[in-house]
């Protein structure tokens, strides 16, 4: 069993990042088992949910002539666009059903804002505007944030590197990821890692 002062951030284990969903991550069911045999290692898990709103900013289809995997300037900075998915109270937005993980402590939503994204358990897409989860954390007295789930260079990365910003011993369990590859990013999510002290275990 893991200490008390470590806790397993589960990532947006829905049934749309898997095969047959809305943003199907190749692979994605894949994780399941090895993500509930993991987390009953754990004392403490938490799990995020992607959670839009219908019309989210990030859908292509709420923005003419666009298509899903096309970038656009946001006011916030470059955001890529991204099929209709994990839209509040769908069943693409549940998790997955073999998910058995009855000792989570919280479920963290993430994404309901219209105007913004969220990657990150910890901050919207601005980088600005926190989830909770920080002082969540601290307030629990955690220490090391164990990430794993979907997809691997997205949200796991992008929460991931927020955890060690904010002064998290960080870790990252590659074997319960998979990856959406878009461009390189799974091999330069793990460039980053290494740079950024984040274990790749
Ligand atoms: C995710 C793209 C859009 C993820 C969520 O969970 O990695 N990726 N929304
Ligand atoms: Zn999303």
């Amino acid at each position: 069993m893991r200490k008390e002062t470590d806790i397993l951030l589960v990532i947006d284990v829905q049934n749309d990042f898997c095969p047959g969903g809305g943003l199907a991550v190749p692979g994605g069911d894949e994780v399941v088992h090895l993500v509930n045999r993991l987390a009953h290692g754990f004392a403490h898990v938490a799990l995020t949910q992607d959670w839009h709103p219908a019309g989210h900013s990030s859908f292509a289809s709420s923005h003419q002539g666009k298509e899903p995997f096309e970038q656009i300037a946001m006011p916030y900075g470059a955001q890529t666009l991204w099929p209709d998915h994990c839209i509040q109270n769908t069943a693409g937005a549940a998790f997955h059903g073999g998910l058995d993980i009855p000792h989570a402590e919280l479920v963290l939503r993430k994404g309901f804002r219209r105007e913004v994204d969220s990657y990150s358990a910890f901050f919207e897409n601005d980088h600005k505007t926190p989830t909770g989860l920080a002082g969540y954390l601290r307030e629990r007295g955690f220490a090391k944030v164990t990430c794993i789930g979907l997809a691997f260079d997205f949200c796991v990365r992008y929460s991931a590197e927020d955890a060690r910003a904010l002064g998290f011993e960080t870790e990252v369990i590659e074997q319960a990821c998979r990856a959406i590859d878009l461009a390189g990013s799974a091999a330069a999510t793990r460039k980053s890692f290494s740079e950024r002290g984040i274990v790749l275990a």
